[in-house]
């Protein structure tokens, strides 16, 4: 069985009694290893079971197991659950906060449509529930795993537990083979009071609030102690299915509720933003008594083919929108004024407070944003809070919206201390000494210290090792604090974590000393980084922690560029046309001035031109794509090229890149797609649907979308009115197409 070509000839069901056998034999491997600390495999046989199993996997896909080992990407650690990939994505939910916020959602999505004001839309309303979201997941009506949410590709393994919610049917009838059904665990107000009761008789721990309670409880390694605490499940959502549910959300509601799934009762049916935010009105007034906590309310298109057709954008559906209950507020006194500095150098001002109960949790520290905000100015130079500013000693009011970090909003000057003095904002990093500088137009005040500051490094390497970035597991704040400080074993950049293992030839590592660590956590480490080794090229590019480079402007540019290769190449090419991006806005920054003082018309675009002049025409291209490409703006193409270039950051960047396997970005799993992998352009107007909704259908179908014609440029779509991005395919030869073509090219796709 060691040889994957033997697959041909395996019958199914030897198939899947391989799979099964292969399933017990890794996953207690993992337990061994991990756990019980003692391997009972070599590395070798191991990996090779592994990749028997992905084979027989890959040649008799129906018969994957839930607890395939191929979807162990962490193994169970002894403190901790086993994780889990979620079959579909657990997808977050965008926010609004008042009505303009839904009326602006509802737009949105006629656009994206192609929906007049008066077409017909409908919506669901119900509460959101304030828990946690699991996802549970049925194989011919049987439980076989729930999952929390985790990052949302990535979660915890807790069936044990979610067989202990009564809520949680363990078997139903009548639906899909394969069904995941998703929803919010939570804790209604009696139980949570009665459990914080028996919690503080018996002496143990209280909770601060009924979703801490929740998570506590559904986060359990022993599931008797979960039966013991009073979880519900309310569901409101699906994963993977094998077959429709439905045809509109509330239908599809519905047949989870026949399934024996509470579902809430105050979802409702809405004909647009008037009844949206009418029904979002009594839920509001129901608030208070409805016996559990809820923060909003949630919106969904009702129709699921629309819902299709909208698609999401990296984590958030477009279809669905959260509309949030205002926030919680509380006065306290200000204690002091700390100042932190981030992984961009920035230097904020945080609140430090007698601790206040908000909304149900004990704030102690708030965010006071900026040097401005404290001096009571907007970054316009317009007065806030009528110009008051906040000083320490002062009687601040505090504010909390959901998950948010809390506020200082508000000070009441009647309560002030006749000694207080005004804050006065310090101009040179706390951390390192370096000029603290304001830039132009800056909100912000930044250390200039680069890697030289130990705060500025330290939390690139927190950034660098945070979720959603390289996720290392036993790597934390606290880990990277310690191994930064370290003068023996030091990881002062990304890189020097790759390096640990090799470099730790006394054992540093396992040293009990060393945060109580032994052997067995060194080595859960050591095998924890050697996994990320391997990375998808988007997590790559968020990681390094550049400024304004988010996690969608880096999956983004992944998917744009596809590989490091590409995008190093581009970036560094693009190098001087950065530079004369920022001598262009400084241009038209003083030609302003000079056309104010000489009273006559400013005049930008020569200004702004001439800047351009004589530079090399492949950084003129190798900019023109950047900028052009959906999402990524000026401001973050001008960070990601100057972080290229400064030489302390490119080194770390360099010998980080050495170390890592970088996966490029793989187009979607589309078979039969006549455009996976081509980089294709739209221009001109488009008749049959919007431009988002065109751009998004391209990449589902694995295709690029550019902004811009290069000799790289695959297909051109070119509808009425195209100009010279049309002209600029016909001398480069790429292939134009009209918007009938297109659709004919992707037909069925
Ligand atoms: O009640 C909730 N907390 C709730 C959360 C809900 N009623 N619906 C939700 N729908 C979604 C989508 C549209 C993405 C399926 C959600 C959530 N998501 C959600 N909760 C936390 C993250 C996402």
């Amino acid at each position: 069985m060691t040889d994957a070509r033997a697959i041909e000839g395996l019958s199914e069901a030897d198939a899947a009694a391989e799979l099964a056998a292969l399933a017990e034999t890794l996953l207690r491997a993992n337990q061994d290893y991990h756990a019980e600390d003692a391997p009972q495999l070599s590395d070798a046989e191991y990996d090779r079971l592994k990749q028997r199993n992905a084979a027989v996997e890959a040649a008799f896909p129906h018969l994957k197991r839930a607890d395939s080992p191929s979807d162990q990407v962490g193994a169970a650690p002894s403190d901790g659950f086993s994780k889990v990939a979620h079959a579909q994505r657990m997808l977050s939910l965008g926010n609004a906060f008042d009505a303009a916020g839904i009326t602006e959602f509802d737009a949105r999505i006629r656009k994206y449509l192609g929906l007049g004001p008066d077409a017909p839309l409908r919506y669901t309303a119900e509460p959101k529930i304030d828990g946690l979201s699991l996802s549970l997941r049925y194989e011919n009506g049987a439980l076989v795993q729930a999952a929390t949410r985790g990052d949302g590709a990535v979660g915890e393994n807790v069936t044990a537990n979610a067989r202990t919610i009564g809520d949680i049917p363990t078997r139903i009838t009548g639906a899909p083979e394969l069904l995941e059904v998703r929803g919010e665990v939570y804790m209604s107000h009696a139980d949570f009071a009665a459990l914080n009761t028996r919690q503080s008789e018996a002496g143990t721990k209280t909770f601060a609030n009924p979703r801490n309670a929740a998570a506590g409880s559904l986060r359990q390694l022993d599931p008797s102690i979960t039966r013991s605490r009073p979880l519900r499940f309310f569901a409101y959502a699906w994963g993977a299915l094998s077959g429709p549910l439905a045809e509109t959300q509330k239908a599809a509601i519905d047949r989870l509720a026949a399934f024996g799934f509470q579902t809430n009762p105050l979802t409702v049916l809405c004909d647009g933003p008037d009844e949206m935010l009418a029904h979002y009105a009594t839920i509001e007034q129901q608030r208070a008594s409805l016996g559990y906590d809820i923060d909003g309310v949630v919106y969904k298109v009702d129709d699921l083919a629309l819902q299709h057709r909208l698609g999401f954008r990296s984590t958030t559906p477009r279809w669905a929108i959260a509309h949030k209950f205002p926030a919680e507020l509380a006065w306290t006194r200000l204690e002091a004024i700390d100042i932190q500095v981030g992984r961009t150098g920035a230097l904020s001002p945080v609140a430090r407070l007698t601790p206040v109960t908000v909304g149900g949790v004990v704030v102690s520290n708030a965010t006071l944003h900026n040097e401005d905000y404290i001096a009571g100015r907007d970054s316009t130079g317009r007065e806030i809070r009528d110009g008051k500013d906040i000083r320490v000693g002062d009687w601040v009011q505090v504010y909390r919206a959901g998950d948010v970090i809390p506020k200082v909003a508000d000070v009441d000057l009647s309560k002030r201390p006749a000694n207080a003095e005004p804050y006065v904002f310090p101009e040179t990093c706390p951390e390192c000494g370096s000029d603290a500088i304001r830039e132009e137009g800056d909100a912000v005040r930044r250390c200039s210290g680069g890697l030289i500051c130990p705060a500025q490094a330290v939390e690139k390497l927190k950034h660098f090792v945070s979720r959603g970035a390289f996720d290392i597991e036993g790597l934390g704040a606290k880990q990277i604090e310690m191994f930064y400080h370290d003068d023996q074993l030091p990881v002062r950049t990304p890189a020097d974590i790759f390096s640990l293992e090799a470099r730790d030839v006394r054992n540093l590592t396992k040293l009990a000393n060393r945060d109580g660590s032994g052997e067995t956590s060194a080595r859960n480490l050591f095998a924890a980084i050697k996994e990320r080794r391997s990375v998808p090229l988007g997590r790559v590019i968020f990681a390094l922690g550049i400024r304004h480079v988010g996690e969608v402007a880096a999956a983004d540019l992944a998917r744009h560029y596809g590989s490091w290769a590409a995008l190093a190449e581009a970036v560094d090419l693009a190098g001087p046309a950065a530079e004369r991006q920022l001598q262009a806005d400084r241009a038209e920054a003083r030609e302003r001035q000079a056309a104010v003082q000489e009273g006559r018309r400013a005049r930008i675009k020569p200004v702004r031109d001439a800047v351009w002049d004589g530079l090399d025409p492949a950084a003129h291209a190798a900019w023109a794509d950047l900028t052009g490409i959906d999402g990524i703006g000026v401001t973050v193409a001008v960070a990601l090229v100057t972080s290229f270039q400064q030489a302390a950051e490119r080194a770390s960047i360099d010998a980080l890149v050495a170390e890592l396997s970088i996966k490029d970005a793989a187009a979607p799993e589309v078979t039969g797609s006549p455009v996976a992998g081509k980089t294709v352009v739209f221009t001109g107007t488009l008749e049959k649907m919007t431009r988002a909704e065109a751009k998004a259908r391209a990449e589902a179908l694995g295709a690029r979308v550019s902004g811009s014609v290069s000799a790289k440029t695959d297909i051109v779509i070119a509808g009425p009115g195209a100009g010279s991005k049309a002209r600029k395919a016909t001398d480069l030869g790429v292939e134009i197409l009209d918007e009938d073509g297109w659709l004919a090219l992707i037909d069925g796709a």
